[in-house]
């Protein structure tokens, strides 16, 4: 075997001296694109420089930039080329360092570790609205599709995978002030692996849609995209089925944002694109149809109009809705929406009594829009099932995965309700998370590993987690002991209870506290939160309702005699009896993102830290205030002076010599020693120098990727060389 190893050394070697040499290329060019990694940087404490370094690089259309393996990402609100089938395969199986930053690089290296290692990996890609997460993640989609190996019969799940993200995106997405396509829910997608490394299969998790968009929005802002796209793009044969006009003006759910045209979006063209993905993920024709069919009957019932009687209650005014409404959810005639039926008949329920009582014209409303949202929240969660029956892969050898967290990101409107209230909470829990896979057990391993370490202080935002959702103690606990007490509590005893139970906690302000925390004063009617990523003021009006979202029991009753299949399945789910409260909205939120948070906390994890460049969507617009804050909140100089003092990789020194061991003939085939003893005689052999590495309590520590990478090829070679040997060995026989 010597003459083997003396060839990869040499190999090695001199790849080891081009890499350099590019290296040392590409800091001549340094002034001009500044520093592909931050770790490279010189004065790299300082927050001026690393902005710097950030600007000119954006200011060249380089809008991606290294912490160590990190991925900083600047939204470029303009398309770079640089998705291109050309990029991918440039990008294939060259490792990290080699090539400018890119998301791509990122996806081969986490495809590539997950095959030489087969374990669980996830990619979380964070920041706030508009910053470009969503994008990167179809990139990355995108990446393996393409790149993976594949075979004929897995083509259609390629297919699939890919087109998920349409079908999703059409019904979770809409435009907000922040982001014209804005997700709606969170997501998590596993792509599942089989051992040649092939695309076998995929499971999407969604986490919260934001259902009340669905009758409600906000000035300059849509409902979800398929509702336009509908209208906009559906046969005119399909509108004149479902009692549709093709005319967004004329549905009072799609206008309350005056906006329903956006330059941006092509919902024509989107509504192809979307029902060629239904096919092809293979819903079938009755499927769609009846998909549709839920559509139309949310606008009609947007229509629907109450008037008011002598006595105060509720008259229904809309009877050609109510027609179409009738038809479009086949409800039998019987049991139609009819004037005296679901809409306008009240059941209360007051200690096993049923009380019959009628709506006022306010309740009418009110139980119009619930169900309106029960309807279309209950129908994406199908959507999503369907989706993962079609992505299920039925083979059950062991698979490997890779997963993709995509969710909504923090955001702050002038008001702020309570679906910001969760949309930020959850911004949150991934900030902590994040902090406890990196900074803190970071900094704890060296600790325990007994590497000499000087601490990095950082913020740590576990209070503020803590106080949104502590157990008893928590703004989610009191809202739902609010939630029990119906008859009695109102947002304004929810409110007052929290000012008297959080009162003097450093992250939460009452109105009567404003003056003291912060300059801007408060309405009585909100609370503001000191977020990681900076202060939201939170309108408590309609906290209670949107927590309990209650759907009255008749009309789920008529719901359940529709002809429609999926309304049949979304409204028969088993529901717990009258007795058994049924998790609030909130609660059931926060224990969604704990179980998603243990999914995470198994598979090994990489980051994209996605920043926006300014509030106006603009291309070539650098906001350096805008830019440092989320510089800020996001960690990054923290997780660089981390990364700079600290080492990239680290492995146990058992799985460190199995994998390398074939490197040196100290070690080869068996070594008798400890296996740290056998570690540090195999990268003596290697050639490490004693800044590259440092030996801990039972793994060794590398500093720079690109030691490993070269012991990886060096291994590659190895392997290859051996094969060829045995090869010939063969054929000699
Ligand atoms: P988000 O997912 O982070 O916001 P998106 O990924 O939807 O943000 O990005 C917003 C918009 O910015 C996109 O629609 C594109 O127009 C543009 N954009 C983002 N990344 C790129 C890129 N790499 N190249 C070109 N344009 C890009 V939210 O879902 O609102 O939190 O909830
Ligand atoms: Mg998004």
């Amino acid at each position: 075997g010597e003459c083997v190893f003396h060839l990869f050394l040499e190999v090695n070697q001199e790849r080891c001296q081009r890499i350099l040499q590019e290296m040392e290329g590409s800091l001549t060019a340094r002034d001009r694109v500044g520093i592909q990694d931050f770790v490279l940087l010189d004065a790299y404490t300082s927050e001026t420089a690393f902005m710097d370094n950030l600007r000119k690089r954006f200011n060249e259309n380089l809008i991606y930039t290294y912490i160590g393996t990190l991925l900083v990402s600047v939204n470029p609100y303009k398309e770079l080329g640089i998705y291109t089938k050309k990029q991918m395969d440039i990008y294939m199986g060259v490792n990290f360092f080699e090539l400018p930053p890119h998301i791509f690089a990122l996806a081969d290296n986490v495809y590539r570790t997950m095959i030489s290692e087969t374990n669980n990996h996830f990619i979380l890609i964070s920041g706030e609205s508009g910053a470009g997460k969503t994008e990167a993640s179809k990139k990355v989609l995108q990446f393996y599709a393409v790149c993976c190996p594949s075979t004929r019969l897995l083509d259609n799940v390629r297919d699939r995978l890919l087109l998920s993200n349409p079908v999703l995106e059409a019904f979770g997405n809409a435009k907000t002030l922040k982001n014209d396509n804005s997700s709606r829910f969170g997501k998590y997608m596993d792509i599942q692996f089989d051992h040649q490394g092939a695309a076998v299969g995929g499971h999407v998790l969604s986490y919260l849609l934001e259902k009340s968009r669905v009758v409600h929005q906000n000035h300059g802002e849509r409902n979800f995209h398929i509702f336009y796209q509908l209208v906009e793009g559906g046969e005119d044969e399909l509108l004149r089925w479902l009692g549709l006009e093709r005319n967004c003006q004329n549905y009072r759910f799609l206008i309350q944002g005056e906006c329903a045209k956006v330059s941006s979006i092509n919902d024509k063209s989107d509504w192809k694109t979307v029902q060629k993905a239904l096919t092809i993920i293979e819903f079938s024709e009755k499927d769609i149809e009846h998909l549709f069919a839920i559509l139309a009957s949310v606008l009609h019932l947007g229509n629907v109009h109450f008037g008011a009687s002598a006595l105060g209650y509720a008259t229904l005014n809309s009877s050609a809705e109510v027609h179409w409404l009738s038809k479009v959810l086949s409800t039998d005639t019987s049991i139609k929406f009819s004037s005296n039926y679901a809409l306008e008949v009240y059941i209360v329920i007051i200690d096993h009594f049923q009380v019959l009582s009628p709506f006022t014209a306010e309740h009418a409303k009110y139980a119009r829009d619930a169900l309106a949202k029960a309807i279309y929240g209950r129908t994406f969660s199908w959507l999503v099932n369907k989706i993962n029956e079609s992505l299920a892969n039925k083979d059950s050898t062991r698979k490997t995965v890779i997963g993709l967290l995509d969710i909504y990101g923090f955001e702050v409107f002038d008001v702020n309700s309570f679906e910001q209230f969760c949309i930020n909470f959850c911004n949150e829990k991934l900030q902590q998370l994040f902090i406890q896979l990196t900074l803190k057990s970071e900094q704890e391993e060296y600790e325990m590993e007994g590497i000499e370490w000087e601490p990095v202080p950082y913020f740590n935002n576990k209070i503020i987690c803590d106080l949104v959702e502590e157990k008893h103690r928590g703004i989610i606990s009191i809202l739902d002991e609010e939630c029990l007490r119906p008859g009695e509590a109102t947002d304004f005893t929810f409110l007052e209870k929290l000012e008297e139970k959080m009162c003097g906690h450093p992250h939460f302000v009452t109105h009567k506290l404003a003056d003291q925390k912060t300059r801007k004063t408060l309405e009585r009617g909100d609370f503001r939160l000191l977020h990681y990523a900076g202060e939201v003021t939170y309108s408590v009006a309609g906290f209670l309702d949107k927590n309990n979202d209650l759907l009255y029991r008749n009309i789920k009753e008529v719901m359940r005699q529709s002809k429609n299949s999926i309304i049949q399945h979304c409204f028969n789910a088993i529901e717990p009896d009258g007795k058994k409260r049924p998790e609030t909205v909130a609660t059931q939120f926060k224990n969604s993102l704990a179980g998603l948070t243990e999914i995470l906390m198994t598979k090994e994890p990489w980051y994209v830290r996605c920043l926006k460049p300014n509030h106006c969507k603009q291309p070539d617009r650098f906001d350096d205030v805008m830019v440092r804050h989320q510089v800020k909140y996001l960690g990054l100089m923290e997780h660089l002076r981390v990364r700079r003092a600290g080492f990239a990789y680290r492995r146990r020194y058992e799985v460190f010599l199995k994998r390398y061991k074939a490197l040196c003939p100290d070690t080869w085939p068996h070594w008798k020693g400890t296996p740290a003893e056998g570690v540090q005689r195999l990268i003596k052999h290697l050639g490490y120098k004693p800044d590259e590495y440092k030996m801990g309590r039972t793994k060794i520590f590398i500093r720079h990727p690109r030691t490993l990478f070269a012991t990886e090829d060096a291994f590659e070679i190895c392997k290859h060389e051996l094969a060829t040997r045995i090869q010939a060995k063969y054929k000699g026989y």
